[in-house]
């Protein structure tokens, strides 16, 4: 069977990837449809799939559409991916528009596959941060209840979209070129320097990443007792989202049990030597599928406690990747 495919806001970043990894996965599509708005219409873009014809966007495209991914903001996906869904399509919508409503299951396919197929024709791809982190610690959690987590990401710019790459590297070359650097993408110029801000401030000082870490965490483990802490910080890095992870389970595991359960698991690539380049980093993470973990060692502040180092391309796995896995769960019909 060869399905019908329309990505929605098909040239931002995660759309973008969304064309290569449904070719890189040869998934069976019948007919892709790229939507975009009204000024990218009629654009052609080389793509794996081949040359396409950028649309402009309108819900009358959404008829006799078996996927419909969105990569758009949360607005745009709140109003529109019912539309979609009512035609018949499932969606698969990487804002953080349904993520937490009830009725919507919020799926990581490594963590919670079966969540996939409760779908009432919306289903929510989770924040890249949360993804990768899902990922990492659900053999352990498997093994032995983890009770709490304290994380700390190293958020790449490209998941502020394109704007936020060239600002990267516009400011670093006006840096080098002692030139004053235009900030526009974040509060404070992020060449050369760290932003321990990532979306909005909650009433309880948390950005809104990081509570979408710890909500989202609960639902996609079930588990809304697990206690989660976040710091989700933006660094000067193009592409993969790097995490310091902190956790307490219910029993001792130690880090030999942890890193077997790693290397056990699917979808992990565990990097952990202590010697030079004995870790995984964005720079050779980027464009490649797994989830990469290192730095695997018992946490010497608490009992059994573990700390480890995880690092994700987060336009793939935390995004595009992600989204066609949960259509190819679909496809496959597994549970
Ligand atoms: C970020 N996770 O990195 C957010 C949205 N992709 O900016």
């Amino acid at each position: 069977t060869r399905y019908n495919v329309t990505i929605v806001g098909a040239t931002g970043a995660v759309g973008q990837e969304l064309i290569r990894i449904l070719a890189l996965r040869e998934f069976p599509i019948k007919k892709i449809t790229l939507l975009a708005s009204k000024r990218s219409a009629g654009k052609k873009v080389e793509s794996a799939l081949g040359e396409l014809t950028i649309e402009a966007f309108s819900i009358d495209k959404f008829e006799n559409q078996d996927f419909v991914f969105f990569a758009t903001n949360g607005d745009h996906a709140k109003e529109f991916a019912p539309h979609a869904a009512a035609k018949g399509a499932v969606v698969i919508d990487n804002s953080s528009a349904f993520r937490l409503d009830e009725d919507v299951p919020l799926v990581v396919p490594e963590v919670n596959p079966k969540a996939a197929f409760q779908h009432q024709g919306i289903i929510a791809n989770p924040n890249c941060s949360t993804i990768q982190m899902v990922v990492a610690l659900n053999p352990i959690h498997q093994y032995s209840r983890i009770k709490r987590i304290v994380v700390s990401t190293y958020q790449a710019v490209s998941g502020a979209g394109q704007e936020a790459i060239t600002e990267l590297m516009t400011q670093l070359k006006a840096v080098i070129n002692n030139e004053p650097a235009q900030v526009e993408q974040f509060t404070k110029q992020i060449a050369l320097n760290v932003i321990p801000h990532i979306d909005v401030f909650q009433e309880n000082g948390y950005t809104k990443e990081e509570m979408k870490m710890v909500k989202e965490s609960w639902k996609i483990f079930d588990d809304p007792d697990i206690k989660i802490s976040a710091n989700c910080v933006r660094v000067p890095v193009i592409r993969a989202h790097s995490e310091a992870i902190n956790i307490e389970t219910d029993s001792y595991v130690g880090e030999a049990k942890a890193r077997a359960l790693l290397e056990a698991a699917q979808d992990i690539t565990v990097i952990d030597e202590r010697e030079n380049g004995g870790y995984p980093t964005p720079l050779e993470v980027s464009e490649k599928m797994d989830t990469y973990v290192g730095r695997i060692r018992e946490d010497i502040s608490c009992e059994n406690g573990l700390a480890l180092w995880c690092v994700a391309d987060q336009l793939w796995k935390g995004a595009a990747l992600n989204a066609v896995q949960i259509a190819e769960l679909l496809v496959r019909g597994e549970q």
